[in-house]
């Protein structure tokens, strides 16, 4: 097939899901063609079935907003003529569902082509319920030839939010078989718990959505009772405040922030917890990617969060905004050696037993062909 990915390039999970989708079906041997404003994070190196298309918007005095949307839209149309493409896959609703849905409408008489959207999150549950954009998600989600959604979760909130006429297939995150500890590098967990000390961990994209002011409570608690080290990979708005909090709580010296890094799973590797206290999330990417690494996850229940993490199975579960009990949660871990054990030998078998790329990726082709032969 040659299928055009439309998706953000940024730091976050529906970019990720988009591109190591994309890597996989080429490994296949599909033919796969981004298209977006910048090379996508984690699609750095030579791929021979790969090829990118930016996405350019022009500058103009009266454009205070650029209009994206509408260059997108142009971009998918003259690629899937150009490249003859069977099908465009969207990657979180706003703008890409609605872009691909002018680019099929644009060239319908030339060209036949499909628009496949997935959702990913907030792109029901912040953005696209917000009033500014609600009408819009509904209409670009009816008009897509399939919609998936990443979790039982957010198949429910876009059915009670925007009543699509269209049915919603559920098609889970997916990770590959993470590459082996062998090369962890021990000198940086030296250099992370000089003394041994057990390792916390958080990866995201520090919104306030993902409540990582939280981690740090939930750190300061466990000190209280035993050493630890908090590492915090990712960046984004709210990291200068959790800096300036761990700063507050005295606690700046068991916390290390190490920004944005593209090797996660050897960083996962060296932790002991992940931590995942967010305020919604429809799926929780990065906690499959530590659960894969044989991490127990600690995170709250919201969200699609309790079909990733079994609550007393993989790791604990708590209300959002309680860290009492998750830092009670991450201590009974820490206490417990052969508890946390168990949970690191169910958190991989779950992952991988049913989030492996070898099962979710053929329901994605399964859907296009459905779409296609429709
Ligand atoms: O806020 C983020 O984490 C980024 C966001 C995105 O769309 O880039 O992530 C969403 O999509 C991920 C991949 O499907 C999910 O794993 C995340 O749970 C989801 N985030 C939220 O729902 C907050």
């Amino acid at each position: 097939m040659k299928i055009g990915i439309s998706c953000y390039p940024t730091y976050g999970g529906s970019g990720i899901v988009a591109t190591e989708l994309g890597k996989i079906l080429a490994e296949m041997g599909h033919e796969i063609h981004f298209i977006s404003y910048a090379l996508p994070y984690r699609l750095s190196g030579y791929y021979s079935n790969i090829f990118f298309h930016e996405v350019k918007v022009p500058e103009y005095p009266l454009f205070e907003y650029p209009p994206y949307a509408l260059a997108l839209a142009t971009k998918l149309a003259d690629i899937a003529i150009y490249e003859k493409l069977d099908l465009i896959h969207g990657h979180y609703a706003i703008p890409h569902a609605l872009s691909g849905f002018i680019a099929r409408e644009m060239i319908k008489d030339q060209y036949p082509l499909k628009i496949i959207t997935t959702l990913h999150g907030t792109d029901i549950t912040l953005v696209g319920a917000d009033p500014s954009f609600m009408r819009i998600t509904q209409y670009s989600i009816n008009q897509s030839d399939a919609v998936t959604a990443v979790s039982n979760y957010l198949r429910e909130e876009t059915i009670k939010t925007f009543q699509p006429t269209v049915p919603i297939e559920v098609i889970y995150n997916f990770i590959k078989e993470p590459p082996p500890n062998a090369n962890v590098c021990s000198t940086l967990r030296r250099r992370l718990a000089p003394n041994g000390e057990p390792i916390l961990v958080h990866l995201s994209n520090f919104r306030p959505v993902k409540r990582v002011l939280d981690t740090l409570g939930i750190l300061n608690l466990v000190l209280q009772e035993m050493p630890a080290k908090l590492v915090l990979i990712g960046d984004g708005p709210d990291r200068p405040i959790a800096e300036k909090t761990g700063r507050e709580m005295g606690i700046e010296k068991h916390i290390a922030f190490l920004g944005k890094q593209e090797d996660v799973y050897n960083l996962l590797h060296l932790g002991d917890i992940f931590l995942m206290p967010s305020q919604s999330e429809s799926f929780g990417l990065a906690a499959l990617e530590a659960m894969s690494c044989g991490l127990p996850c600690i995170t709250s229940n919201s969200g699609g969060l309790p079909e990733l993490n079994l609550d007393g199975v993989t790791g604990f579960t708590a209300p959002v905004g309680d860290v009492a009990q998750m830092s009670a949660a991450v201590l009974k871990l820490l206490r417990n050696p052969d508890l946390k054990a168990r949970f690191s030998r169910n958190a991989r078998e779950h992952a991988l037993q049913n989030f492996h790329s070898d099962s979710i990726i053929p329901q994605y082709i399964k859907l296009y062909n459905d779409v296609l032969n429709r």
